[in-house]
Order: C-alpha cells, then structure tokens, then sequence
C-alpha cells in the first residue's frame, strides 16, 4: 500500500472520527435538502435531538410555512405539527431557499423525489439540480447523505461524479458519502423514522459508522451497516417485493373470477399454510412509492439481462382498476343497459384506506375510463379534498355504484340505504368491502373483484 494511500486513508480515518466526535456531542450543524414528507420530519427529529438544522426546499411558500411553525404536509402526520412549532421556536431548526447557508453544515441530508418518466428510467432531474447547487457550498470533510429512493449504482455512478465535479472535491477525501433510504410511511411519518431500522450503506465502512452515530440520535430501531449498493438494492427490492405479491394476490382474484371462487376466503385459509402470507387483492396499486420502485430496482441491469416478473407484476397491477371497469360494462350490459348514457358514481379517490393521499390513485385511471366510454361520473371520497359530503348524495339516481377504497366510512355503511337512493340496483366492489350475503340481502346486483356472483 502506497504511502499516499496510507496517508489517505489515514486522514479518513481522522476526519471521520473528528466529525462523530462531533456528531455525538452535537456540535455538528446539519442541512436537509427538500422540505417534503420525508425531509420535513428528519429536520425536526434532529433539530429535537439537540441538532443546530438548516432546512432548504425552493418552495418559497412552504419555506415560509415552515419558518411560522406552519406544517405544510396534508392528512394527519401525529406529533409533527406541533414537533415544527417546538424546533422553530426553539430555534433549533429553520428553512432558506438560499444554499449559502449551507457552507457552515457538517452534514448535509438529501430528501427530493426521484420519479420515473414514461420509460420507467430515473431521470434525477431534482437530485442533480440540489447536487450542482450543493457542490460549491460543500463544507470540507463534510458528510452527504442521499435518503431518496435511488436505483442501484446511482451513488457510484450519478451521485458521486457529480457532486466531485460540482464541488471540485474528490470523495473520501474532500467529503463523504453515503445512502440512507428513507422508510417512512403516509400518516405514520415520526413513528416510522424513530421505529423503523434504517440500512445505513456508506461509501467505506468507516462513513457508515459515522452515518450510524448520527441516527442512532433519532432512530430507535437497528441501524445495519453495508455499502451504497447494498442500501439502494435494499430499499428498491422491498417495495418491488411488495408490488409482486400484490400482484400475486390479484391473479389469484381473476382466477376466483374465472372459476367461482372468492379471493378473500382462498387468502384467508392460504395463508393458515405456514409460511404463506398472501396479501390482498385490489382495484390497483397507487401511492408514490410502490409503484414506482420495482422500476428504480430494475433500471441500470438492461445490458445485463432482461426482467420480466418485476415488469409483469407492475402490468398486472396497472391493469386492476381498467378490470374494474369491465366488471362495470359487463354489469350494465346484462342489466341492458350501455355504458355511454349512464351515470356511475365513484366511491374512493385516495390510494389507500382512511388517507387523503391520492398520488397515482388508481381510481384516477378507472374514472378516465369511464369518462372515455360515455359515463358521466361522480366522484366521493370522505378524506381527498373536494370529494366529501354524503356518499348518498353521489348515489342518488346513478345507475352503478363503484367502490375503489376500503375506507371504513364505506365498511360501515348501510348499503340498503345505499341502494334506496341508486337509480339501478348495481354495486362493483374493488375492495372486497361487502360480502355477498349483505350484499344481495341489500338488493343490490353485486359484482366483486375476485369473486364470482
Ligand atoms: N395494496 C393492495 N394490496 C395489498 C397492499 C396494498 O392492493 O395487499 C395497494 C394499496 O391499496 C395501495 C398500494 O397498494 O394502493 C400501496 O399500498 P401500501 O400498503 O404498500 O402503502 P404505501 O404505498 O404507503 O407503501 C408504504 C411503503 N413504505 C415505504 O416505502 C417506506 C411500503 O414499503 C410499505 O410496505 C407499506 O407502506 C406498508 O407496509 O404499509
């Protein structure tokens, strides 16, 4: 080993434990980059942990929200809103649009989102916008954490170069690196972030050490060191994991279609099989992550060899909410009836029961669907903005009603009053929110993803 390396190494050595001294004692200042549902509570966890935090986010106005103690994140995030005012207030952490501030940071945190285009590749336009602008702000020896969602080999190969080029550093010596996936959840931010473990993958061993003393201020759960490609591999395979089992459980649904079966009830005794845990079926898969990451997991092996269960989970899934659709033809045609002069009321709007989310909703490309075949549609959803009321107002009069979210307002309706106020007795259930029995008891002309009626 050349002395040079030696030295090198020697000298990584040293500023790393320079820097966990003081991480420990909390002199280091800390910058998180994008101010959004995952950056917002990082801020405040570590500004409550004793933390000196400067938050940048470009938008001006949730800038400004966040400087007034103003939570700018919708739904209901426990804990956060008031966590923000204590941090502000406090002085522990406040927001800028300027990077400037950020020359003082030690530890620099990156939260921005990495949306896939229409070919289902990355093209991180957020993240080399922040890395360019982090570049020659970049403190010496200081510590850059990426905790977006990224593919594999993109802090080697995208991350790096840039930030080296951007800040005329080389890393390991002029600064560290390292990727710690972010895990949280919509309506569950603080409790996912001090309860999840986190895989804190560092460029060398000794950088994931640092990362590990840093969290451990915030982070209850394990904090399991590995590499960058470890930790990207880790975070894309989970939720690609997820979106092929639910793919799974929605072929399973066609086939009780096909045969007589109900999905539910096969789900249910499956998985008293040990070791089977079959998820459920449904009118699709939304939210801002799962359907995205099975594609980050997959975007740099094409020269390698061609995928094809991870792409066919996601066609599989896509294609739920258009099946919903065709139950919906099907059920007005045996009523004799043709979509194109109906009126369908939609119930659900939201990705996921009792959330106000609805990124990528899925009932978004089955009321596109609708509309594309002559429906006129009603929409209601007690939680998304804009879509509450009464759902017996969206009813009244229509000649199907579709439910596309298991919110429990709609489980514990009382669906023969549903079906007084409907103009045509027909119930598409998404979700398998009713069952059979009540349902036909009820009157309704029940059709169901993944039973037969
Ligand atoms: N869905 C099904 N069947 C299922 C589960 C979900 O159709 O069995 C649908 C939901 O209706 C929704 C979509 O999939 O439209 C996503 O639902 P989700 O429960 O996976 O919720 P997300 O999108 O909030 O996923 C997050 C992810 N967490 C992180 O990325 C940190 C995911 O890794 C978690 O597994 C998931 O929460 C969770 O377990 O709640």
């Amino acid at each position: 080993m050349g002395l040079t390396h030696i030295c090198g190494k020697s000298r990584l050595i040293m500023d790393l434990l320079e820097l966990g001294q003081r991480i420990d004692n909390r002199e280091a200042k800390l910058g998180v980059i994008g101010l959004g549902y995952v950056g917002l509570p990082v801020a405040c966890l570590f500004a409550d942990a004793g933390f000196a935090v400067l938050g940048v986010e470009i938008k001006i106005e949730r800038m400004e929200k966040i400087n007034a103690g103003i939570s700018p994140i919708d739904g209901q995030e426990p804990g956060l809103a008031d966590l923000l005012i204590e941090v502000v207030t406090g002085g522990q952490f406040q927001a800028t649009a300027d990077y400037e501030g950020l020359r003082n940071c030690d530890v620099v945190i990156i939260d921005v989102e990495t949306p896939v285009d229409d070919d289902h590749k990355p093209p991180y336009d957020a993240l080399r916008n922040v890395l360019k602008r982090l570049g020659p702000v970049l403190k010496e020896g200081a510590l850059v954490i990426v905790e977006s969602t990224i593919a594999p080999g993109t802090m080697d190969r995208v991350v790096r170069p840039l930030l080296e080029g951007a800040s005329g550093k080389r890393m390991n010596e002029g600064f560290y690196l390292g990727h710690c996936p972010e895990r949280v959840m919509p309506g569950k931010l603080l409790s996912n972030l001090r309860g999840v473990s986190r895989v804190c993958g560092g460029m060398t061993p000794q950088t994931a050490e640092s990362m590990i003393a840093l969290y451990r201020h915030i982070v209850e759960a394990d904090l399991d060191p590995a590499d960058c490609v470890t930790a990207e591999l880790v975070k894309t395979a989970e939720n690609a994991y997820r979106d092929v089992n639910i793919a799974f459980a929605n072929e399973v649904a066609l086939v009780c279609e096909a045969v007589g079966g109900d999905a539910w009830k096969v789900r249910e005794l499956v998985n008293k099989s040990p070791g089977r845990h079959m998820l459920w079926p449904g009118a699709g898969v939304g939210g801002h992550c799962i359907p995205k990451d099975p594609w980050l997991l997959i975007a740099n092996v094409g020269d390698y060899f061609e995928p094809c269960m991870i792409p066919a989970a996601r066609t599989i899934n896509d294609g739920m909410p258009l099946h919903v659709v065709d139950l919906t033809v099907r059920a007005l045609r045996e009523a004799g009836v043709d979509i194109a002069e109906t009126k369908v009321a939609v119930l659900g709007y939201a990705y996921l029961e009792n959330s106000d989310d609805n990124r990528n909703s899925p009932s978004e490309v089955l009321v596109r669907r609708l509309q594309e075949l002559g429906a006129k549609v009603s929409i209601h959803d007690p939680y998304v903005f804009g879509y509450g009321g009464d759902p017996q107002e969206m009813i009244r009069g229509c000649d199907a009603v579709v439910v596309m979210v298991a919110h429990d307002d709609y489980k514990g309706a009382d669906i023969t009053e549903w079906r007084e106020c409907a103009g045509r007795p027909i119930l598409i259930d998404g979700r398998g929110v009713f069952s059979v029995g009540q349902a036909q008891e009820a009157g309704w002309d029940y059709w169901a993803l993944g039973k037969k009626t």
